[in-house]
């Protein structure tokens, strides 16, 4: 037996995380999880275990944060240093990082356990694929196939999530009922995954696992309402249509899920209705057909796009759109037709991001041919896309003022004059307070929130603003 201490940002469930965790722990190693605080936490944290393996988890922004609590775990202990998710994918550079021995590409259950079985003397020591260890070429790291078999990965292990982070009440959980997306949004990171790993575009769980971990959860601790995380809920319409008429009625709790405009019809949402969604949300991106079909590469009309939303209302559903802005060589005007195409749509929540240029997407990529981005753009994007942006181009100080009043001229166009004058200045408080207020209002009509859940989400947001609308 080996044993593991993983460490998440934030107190969101990170699956990529639990799964690995699972995975381990089913075969027999110990496996431990906590929050990062602060980097003196996490290095005692991984003493006091003795853990030979200590793992993180990063995004393109948070890995800063990460990377100086792996530094302090190497500066405190023998532990091998391992960091995986979308950073050390698309960035595999970084286990030249002092703190870092090992970097893991891609999937981390079958490499995680790998090197467990190797440390524990189950394996005999060699190169194991998808992880890239300090010293060694990043081209000569071996990749595997992401897994095809979801339902050989046990559920994902809540029951160290909740001894972790706690239990906050019984109220939405969030599910994945498969992995992968077949399109190839320039922004996404999803397109660069299959690019290197191949495989089939989307892997599905059947319904009955599936089913079996949301019936789990509830009996064990409890469930007010679901939230199927996939990139794009039921690309397959029999795997949907079978899934919803039993989660109906095996399950029958509030439902939530992220669609995306083409890949649905009004019998489905009628499907979708009926078994208890009530919210769901497609991205709309961008209201000019420049931006989104040239830039973005969503081939997707305006038309669509209102037709869409038109459906989803008369299907009685809840609708959230998301948006992004500052869009490398996107104009003020152009992204004030965002503004336009989501109160077309009636949209009920609106998000909306600032773009980041995320290492490894084509947008990231291009951005930087065209000079619009410093050679160490990544080390400059923010935690959250809530912020600033890292392109270098003329006006982009506006569209990062306007993503601060973006909800807010949705719902009250008379305004755009005035907004049109703010956003000539520099970037202030005011203009965060205007983007927490109605982000959080958001929040609160999403999540349901009241009684200390409602307080919790407001500290969180009052802390958002007090550290100037970073996170963390
Ligand atoms: C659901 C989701 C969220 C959820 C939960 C995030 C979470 N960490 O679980 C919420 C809403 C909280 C969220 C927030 C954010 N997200 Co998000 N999110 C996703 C989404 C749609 C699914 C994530 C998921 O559960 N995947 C399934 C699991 C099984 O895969 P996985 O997490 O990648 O984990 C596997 C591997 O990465 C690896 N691995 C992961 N960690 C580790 C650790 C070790 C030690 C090892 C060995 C391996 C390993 O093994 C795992 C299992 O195979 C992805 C897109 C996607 N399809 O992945 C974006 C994505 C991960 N998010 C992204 C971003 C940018 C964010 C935010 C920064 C945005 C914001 N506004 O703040 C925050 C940051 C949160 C944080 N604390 O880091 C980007 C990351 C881009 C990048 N290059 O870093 C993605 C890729 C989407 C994109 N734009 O392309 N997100
Ligand atoms: S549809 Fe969503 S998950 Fe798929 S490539 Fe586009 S942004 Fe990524």
């Amino acid at each position: 037996m080996a044993r593991l201490h993983l460490f998440q940002v934030g107190t969101f469930e990170q699956h990529g995380l639990l799964s690995i965790a699972a995975v381990c722990r089913r075969a027999g190693h110990e496996v431990r999880l906590a929050t990062i605080r602060n980097p003196r936490q996490v290095a005692a944290a991984v003493a006091g275990s003795g853990a030979a393996v200590a793992g993180f988890s990063a995004t393109t922004g948070m890995h800063r944060d990460v990377l100086r609590a792996a530094a302090a775990v190497k500066a405190g202990s023998d532990a091998l240093v391992v960091l995986g998710g979308p950073h050390a994918t698309a960035c595999p550079e970084v286990v030249a990082d002092p703190g870092v021995d090992i970097v893991c590409r891609g999937e981390g259950e079958a490499a995680l356990l790998d090197l467990l079985d190797e440390l524990d003397g189950r394996r005999a020591p060699g190169p194991i694929a998808n992880l890239v260890r300090q010293g060694e070429p990043i081209e000569a790291t071996p990749l595997r196939a992401p897994e095809t078999d979801l339902d050989a990965l046990p559920y994902v292990d809540r029951a160290l999530y909740h001894a972790a982070v706690g239990r906050h009440g019984a109220a939405m959980r969030y599910f994945l009922t498969g992995r992968g997306c077949p399109f190839s949004c320039t922004y996404c990171l999803g397109p660069k995954m299959r690019d290197l790993f191949g495989g089939p575009p989307v892997r599905q769980r059947s319904v009955e696992h599936v089913l079996g971990e949301i019936c789990e959860v509830r009996e064990r601790w409890g469930l007010e309402s679901v939230l199927l995380g996939d990139d794009i809920f039921g690309l397959d319409k029999a795997w949907a249509s079978e899934f919803l008429a039993r989660y109906r009625r095996e399950v029958g709790l509030p439902l939530v899920c992220h669609l995306r405009v083409g890949t649905f019809d009004r019998a489905f949402l009628d499907e979708l209705h009926g078994a208890g969604c009530w919210m769901l949300s497609f991205g709309i991106e961008s209201g000019n057909d420049r931006v989104r079909r040239q830039i973005m590469h969503r081939d997707i009309s305006r038309e669509e796009i209102v037709a869409a939303a038109g459906m989803v209302k008369e299907a009685g559903i809840v609708l959230e759109t998301t948006n992004i802005v500052g869009l490398p060589t996107e104009t003020l005007d152009e992204a004030f037709e965002t503004v336009a195409l989501n109160r077309d749509c009636g949209t009920d929540l609106v998000s909306v991001s600032v773009f980041q240029p995320y290492p490894g997407t084509a947008l990231a990529e291009r951005a930087r041919e065209q000079g619009l981005l410093p050679e160490d753009y990544a080390e400059r994007i923010d935690r959250t896309y809530f912020e600033g942006s890292p392109l270098r181009m003329p006006g982009i100080v506006r569209l990062v003022n306007l993503h601060k009043f973006f909800a807010l001229l949705v719902a009250h166009p008379r305004l755009e004059p005035l907004v049109r004058r703010l956003i000539r200045l520099r970037p202030n408080p005011l203009f965060t307070l205007v983007f927490v207020v109605t982000h959080g209002l958001r929040s609160i009509r999403l999540y349901g929130l009241r009684g200390r859940r409602l307080w919790v989400a407001g500290a969180h947001w009052l802390g958002f603003f007090l550290r100037g609308g970073r996170a963390g």
